[in-house]
């Protein structure tokens, strides 16, 4: 198989400054010093520049502070630097806020993807040749294909089912994708991932919640009776699929990458509490009674699961965490960056970025 990655490259990466997209950035930018890689993002609540400052000052990384429905400035920068690839993060990400505000989940997740979309098959199909091996990678979420009940697992050919607006949005944003590659022929890679997990996740989602939560001696909020199953991944390991689908994904091609991590949320924050424990020295299982059932999630889907054997297959990909060593691992980090920690939690990471870029 050719590797895309074997000649000189200018990635566009969206949503750089969120949880994923910020891992991703501190894998690439140091690895790929002679490939020209822009981060374009809104700096929403979820966008965080100090998550990003290892490599801010690389000679090889742009950040453009810009929104992904502006189709004006996306155009433009696909006109400047020609990109041979895009990693398309950039989404409002979070069922719940869904659930309040499902308008912003249809602008960014939808008219955000259709106008990125529109800017690549522009850029690719006026291109010179160096675009042959242009590819565009969708990062989406197993969440499309709705809710399993207690067997059975999620595979490329599930029809789609979504059940929250932030499904419906990514749902909608996948079909985008694919309408490009079917009519314009646009070369994409679609992956469908499970709950990811580790270091810079904003703590509003259940694993960063709970560590904070239970650092504080703060109650832990569980939606009914903790039952609902998801399949947890470290975030490291999920990158690596996006890596291996960048150099060897087939065009058209769609891809679900998934741990084998599942359990139920009980089980999981019973497992997240007791390595709290043992990393902060308190008495065995004291922090479970932190756990408080609260009124469940309105549509809360019960189960997901991936069966994620094409990627091995096809790809060659296999995680590298257990789910015990992630956590432990994403634990230590948390505890170990406090000023990162209490920049989100007092919000003084938000002053920052205005006086940063409030004229831009
Ligand atoms: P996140 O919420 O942490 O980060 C999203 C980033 O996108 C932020 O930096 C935000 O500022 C930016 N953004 C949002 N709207 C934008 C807009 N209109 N223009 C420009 N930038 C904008 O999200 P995440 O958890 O890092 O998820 C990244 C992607 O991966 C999303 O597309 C999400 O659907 C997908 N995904 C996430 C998970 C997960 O468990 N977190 C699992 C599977 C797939
Ligand atoms: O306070 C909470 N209590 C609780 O019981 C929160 C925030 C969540 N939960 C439950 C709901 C879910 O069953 O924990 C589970 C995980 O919840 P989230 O962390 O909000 O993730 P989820 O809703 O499963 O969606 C996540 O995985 C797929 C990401 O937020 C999505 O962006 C990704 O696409």
């Amino acid at each position: 198989m050719s590797s895309i990655l074997h000649q000189p490259l200018r990635i566009l990466v969206t949503g750089g400054a969120g949880f994923i997209g910020a891992n991703f950035l501190h894998r690439i930018v140091p690895q790929l010093s002679d490939t020209v890689i822009v981060n374009l993002d809104k700096l929403t609540y979820a966008g965080n520049l100090q998550s990003l400052q290892a490599i801010e000052k690389a000679p090889n990384y742009r950040f453009i502070y810009g929104d992904i429905c502006d189709l004006d400035l996306v155009q433009k920068l696909f006109a400047e630097y020609q990109f041979t690839t895009v990693v398309h993060f950039a989404a409002e990400s979070h069922v719940d806020r869904s659930i309040q505000s499902p308008i912003d989940f249809a602008r960014s997740n939808v008219i955000g993807t259709a106008s990125i979309l529109q800017a690549a098959k522009d850029s690719w199909m006026h291109a010179s040749s160096d675009m042959q091996e242009f590819r565009f990678v969708h990062v989406s979420t197993d969440e499309v294909f709705g809710a399993l009940g207690p067997t059975g697992r999620f595979s490329p050919d599930t029809s789609y089912a979504p059940r929250s607006p932030y499904a419906a949005s990514k749902a909608s944003a996948d079909h985008f994708v694919r309408a490009y590659a079917e009519t314009y022929g646009l070369p994409v890679v679609i992956s469908n991932c499970s709950n990811n997990y580790g270091p810079y996740q904003f703590p509003e989602k259940l694993i960063p919640l709970a560590i904070v939560r239970a650092m504080n001696l703060d109650l832990i909020p569980v939606y009914s009776k903790g039952e609902n199953v998801r399949d947890w991944l470290h975030v490291d390991d999920h990158c690596e699929a996006l890596m291996r689908m960048l150099h060897n994904g087939l065009a058209g091609e769609t891809y679900l990458v998934g741990g084998s991590g599942e359990c139920s949320n009980l089980e999981l924050l019973r497992l997240l509490l007791t390595i709290v424990d043992e990393e902060l020295g308190r008495t065995p299982e004291s922090s479970w009674k932190l756990i408080k059932f609260v009124k469940d999630r309105p549509g809360h889907d019960f189960r997901y699961a991936i069966d994620a054997s094409k990627l091995v297959t096809e790809l060659g990909w296999a995680p590298n965490h257990t789910l015990e060593e992630g956590l432990r691992a994403t634990v230590r980090w948390y505890l170990s960056n406090q000023p990162w920690l209490q920049s989100v939690m007092d919000e003084s990471y938000r002053t920052y970025l205005k006086t940063q870029y409030e004229a831009v």
